[in-house]
C-alpha cells in the first residue's frame, strides 16, 4: 500500500471552541446548537460530559434540557470557529508537503513513512496545535483515508494511532459496518437488510451482488472499502470556499493591519476572485462579524482594501469601547477567471 496518511480531526470541534474561550464550560454538558430553518435548531456538536448524558449531535435543541437541565445550550458562531480552524489549518500546511483540508476540523497530510521519525513529527503537530491554539484534537494514521480515518475514529477523543498494514484485517473485522466511514447510513441500513451484522458476513458478499445492489461504481468501492483499500487519492487543491486572514493585534490599532490582511489573502487567492467581503473581530468572549456582497467578482487589491475598512468600522462601531484582540478578513463566492486585474468579471 501507498505512503501512510495522517487524519487530524478535531474533538467536538465546536463546543471545545467555546470551552476554550470560557474555560468554566469544560465540566459542565455543552451542546452548540446551529438554527437553519426557522426556529428549529439541532445539536452541531456536544462536548463529551454532554454526550454521556445522551446529547448527541443531530438531535433538536429543544430535547437537549429534558437530558440535562444544567445543559449549556450555545448558539453556534461560525465565524468564530473559522478563525480557530484556520490557525489549527496553518499550523498543519506549514509542518507537511501535501494536505488536504477536508472539513472546518479535519485535514489529511501525507506522512513520509513509518520510520518513528516520521511519526513522531506527526504527533508533535498534535502538541503543538494543543500548545499554539488549545485545541484537543485525535490522529489517525493508515496506508490510505480510510484506514486514517478508522484509527482516528478509535482514538477519539484526544488520541493517537497507527494502525499498519498487517492490522488492517483484525481491525475491520472488529468494526460493525456501520462503522466503516464514507459508506453513508443507507448503505449501511440496506446492508443490514441484506443480513450483514458483521464486516465479516459483509466480505462475504460478492463482489457481482454488491454492484447488483449499488451499481457498479460504487458497488465495487464498497467491497474495497470492506477490505480497507481506498484509492482516493490526498486532494490537495480542493477548493476553499473561502478564504480568511487573522491577526493578532497585540495592541495596534485594527485599521493599521487592513492592508497585510488583505495581502494576506491576496497572496493564497491565486486565479480567482471573489464577490463577498467580510470582517471578523474577536474580542474577549465575543465576536462581531461583518459582510458584504459586491456587484460583481473583483480582486482588485485596493477595492478590497477599502471595502474592509468600511466593515470594519461598522463592525467596531457595534462594541463601542471595546478593543478586539484579533482582526479577520475574508472573501466568499470565489469563481476561477482567466485573467486577473479587471473588474468585469460577470
Ligand atoms: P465532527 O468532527 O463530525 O464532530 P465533532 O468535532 O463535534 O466531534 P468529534 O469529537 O466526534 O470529532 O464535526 C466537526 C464540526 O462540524 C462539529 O464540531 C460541528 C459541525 N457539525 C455540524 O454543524 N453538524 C453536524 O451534524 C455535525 C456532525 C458536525
Ligand atoms: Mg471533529
Amino acid at each position: 500500500m501507498g505512503d501512510p496518511v495522517a487524519l487530524f480531526d478535531m474533538d467536538y470541534f465546536f463546543a471545545q471552541c467555546e470551552e476554550l474561550r470560557n474555560p468554566g464550560l469544560s465540566d459542565k454538558p455543552v451542546a452548540v446548537c446551529i438554527f437553519t430553518m426557522g426556529e428549529k435548531g439541532a445539536v452541531s456538536s456536544a462536548n463529551y460530559v454532554a454526550r454521556r448524558l445522551g446529547i448527541r449531535a443531530g438531535m433538536p435543541c429543544s430535547r437537549v434540557k429534558d437530558l440535562s437541565p444544567e445543559a449549556v445550550l450555545i448558539k453556534a458562531d461560525p465565524d468564530y470557529y473559522k478563525s480557530v480552524s484556520s490557525r489549527i489549518m496553518n499550523i498543519i500546511l506549514k509542518e507537511f508537503e501535501k494536505v488536504e483540508v477536508a472539513s472546518i476540523d479535519e485535514a489529511y497530510a501525507e506522512v513520509k513513512d513509518y520510520s518513528e521519525d516520521a511519526i513522531s513529527h506527526v504527533k508533535a503537530v498534535k502538541d503543538e496545535i494543543l500548545s499554539k491554539v488549545g485545541i484537543k484534537c485525535s490522529v489517525g494514521i493508515g496506508s490510505n483515508k480510510l484506514i486514517a480515518k478508522i484509527a482516528c475514529e478509535l482514538a477519539k477523543p484526544n488520541g493517537f494511532l497507527v494502525i499498519y498494514d498487517e492490522e488492517i484485517d483484525k481491525v475491520l473485522k472488529g468494526l460493525s459496518p456501520d462503522e466503516i466511514p464514507f459508506i453513508g447510513k443507507s448503505t449501511q441500513r440496506k446492508l443490514r437488510e441484506m443480513g450483514v451484522r458483521t464486516v465479516e458476513d459483509a466480505q462475504s458478499i460478492p463482489i457481482e451482488v454488491l454492484q447488483k445492489e449499488f451499481g457498479e461504481k460504487k458497488g465495487l468501492m464498497i467491497y474495497e472499502f470492506l477490505r480497507g483499500i481506498d484509492r482516493r487519492p490526498l486532494n490537495p487543491f480542493r477548493k476553499r470556499k473561502e478564504l480568511i486572514k487573522f491577526i493578532t493585534l497585540n495592541g495596534r490599532d485594527p485599521h493599521d493591519v487592513v492592508e497585510q490582511i488583505a495581502d494576506g489573502i491576496l497572496e493564497r487567492l491565486g486565479n480567482r476572485a471573489f464577490r463577498r467581503v467580510g470582517v471578523v473581530l474577536i474580542y474577549r468572549g465575543a465576536t462581531s462579524s461583518k459582510r458584504k456582497s459586491l456587484a460583481t467578482w473583483t480582486s482588485d487589491r485596493d477595492y478590497l482594501i477599502s471595502v474592509l475598512k468600511e466593515l470594519l468600522d461598522e463592525a467596531l462601531s457595534e462594541q463601542p469601547g471595546e478593543t478586539p484582540r484579533r482582526v479577520g478578513g475574508f472573501v466568499e463566492d470565489l469563481r476561477e477567471v482567466k485573467e486577473k486585474g479587471l473588474m468585469d468579471y460577470l
